[in-house]
């Protein structure tokens, strides 16, 4: 699919923006683990288990389904910071045989629990779980618009926010026969007295289209994340040093190092700096000032609906600003487990009516947090965005439903 690669919208792409897509903090695309087998009901085994959707409700007059994976079993034997556990992946369609019927995703959760599925684990041990599109004949080249910023991510949960429901009305279109995938990490900041095993139960809520008598209303994902220069001059990601302004593009953000793990974290801009939005947190509290405006790369003026955070322990913040305006968009704080690493909370933002964005301002991602532990940690600050797509014509692929 050779119109992957092609990113015709807008000026300031370049060559580091597929990487921009794949960075999208964390775990994108975790070797294949074990054989992904397909266990029905009787025993579970230690391999990822998929369960057939059920109808768990309705919405809009139409049946809500859920679609439950278990991620394979991960042992713990000691100290895993973040995005350093095990991890795994599982590939799937959502709802198979559903062919190219219309489908909206509308939440999605997870839960830590033992290997019998079933015994609830702490939440602590929760790294990430990301639901993400594979490339393939379906959506994402339909919608590129959609889709192709965030290089298919269409959900992250993480320590802190283990569930996400969009606003009613509101969904993330996919076709029936797409392959998504999950891709699942754990953690462990805390001293283990003997080794454990735990997996994630992570499920999917959608409506068919087919049951709608009108349509959703479709949400985009984008993803705006903090980061620090860690090479070259200036820390305003995408503009040349001699043409920042700061009263335009606020402080820029500070020299840093990256944390290096197995994950790419590293992007490169068209002036030739090296931005990290994985890096060392020093001891001690920093407050941090990223431009994202060419990250979030509006396509037009459009409306915020629902904001998911991914934080690493000692947060206390993280913000959307917008600069050109001169006040905060949403603001997402964090509350740390007293006494142990990690974050027992982290908020989100959920609307049907949304906060208005604007393709022409100029916006940064404000990230605060106080490391309290007196030894080196390592921190990351992105807001998942889900944005009301107003492009999208998604006539071709709705049947004659219940109202036409
Ligand atoms: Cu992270």
């Amino acid at each position: 699919m050779a119109s992957m690669k092609s990113q015709p919208r807008g000026p300031a792409r370049g060559p580091e923006r597929p990487l921009a897509a794949v960075l999208l903090i964390a775990a994108v695309a975790a070797p294949a683990c074990g054989p992904g087998g397909l266990f029905e009901g009787e025993r579970i085994g230690r391999v990822p288990v998929e369960r057939p959707a059920r109808r768990i409700g309705a919405a809009g007059g139409a049946p809500v389904y859920r679609k439950e994976i278990l991620t394979e079993v991960y042992t713990v034997d000691r100290i895993y910071k973040s995005m350093s556990g095990p991890m795994g992946m599982h590939r799937f369609e959502i709802d198979p045989g559903g062919g190219r019927a219309l489908l909206w995703v509308t939440g999605f959760q997870a839960e830590m629990v033992a290997p019998d599925g079933q015994a609830p684990m702490s939440r602590e041990f929760m790294c990430h779980s990301n639901l993400s599109i594979r490339p393939g004949p379906g959506f994402n080249f339909q919608f590129p618009t959609a889709l192709q910023p965030t290089g298919g991510r269409l959900f992250t949960l993480a320590q802190g926010q283990l569930a996400i429901a969009l606003p009613e009305g509101f969904g993330v279109p996919v076709l029936a026969d797409q392959t998504v995938q999950i891709a699942a990490q754990v953690l462990n900041h805390n001293a283990v007295e003997r080794p454990f095993e735990v997996r994630h139960r992570l499920s999917v809520d959608y409506v068919r289209d087919s049951d709608l008598a009108r349509p959703l209303a479709p949400l985009m994902p984008r993803a705006v994340f903090a980061m620090k220069t860690i090479e070259g001059e200036g820390g305003h990601f995408g503009v040349a040093p001699d043409e920042v302004d700061e009263t335009v593009h606020g402080e820029g953000c500070q020299v840093g190092l990256d944390a290096g793990t197995q994950f790419p974290s590293v992007l490169r801009d068209e002036h030739g700096r090296a931005f990290s939005a994985h890096w060392i947190l020093e001891p001690g509290r920093e407050e941090n000032h990223t431009l994202v405006t060419r990250l979030l790369d509006l396509p037009y003026d459009t409306t915020l609906h629902y904001v998911a955070v991914h934080l690493h322990p000692f947060a206390e913040y993280v913000e959307l600003r917008d600069l050109t305006a001169r006040r905060t968009v949403y603001r997402s704080r964090a509350r740390n487990v007293p006494g142990r690493i990690g974050l027992a909370e982290v908020e989100h933002f959920s609307s049907a009516p949304g906060l208005p964005v604007y393709k022409g301002h100029e916006y940064e991602v404000v990230s605060v947090y106080n490391n309290t532990s007196g030894g080196r940690q390592d921190s990351m600050a992105t807001m998942f965005l889900y944005l009301a797509a107003k492009d999208l014509d998604l006539s071709r692929f709705r049947r004659a439903g219940p109202g036409g």
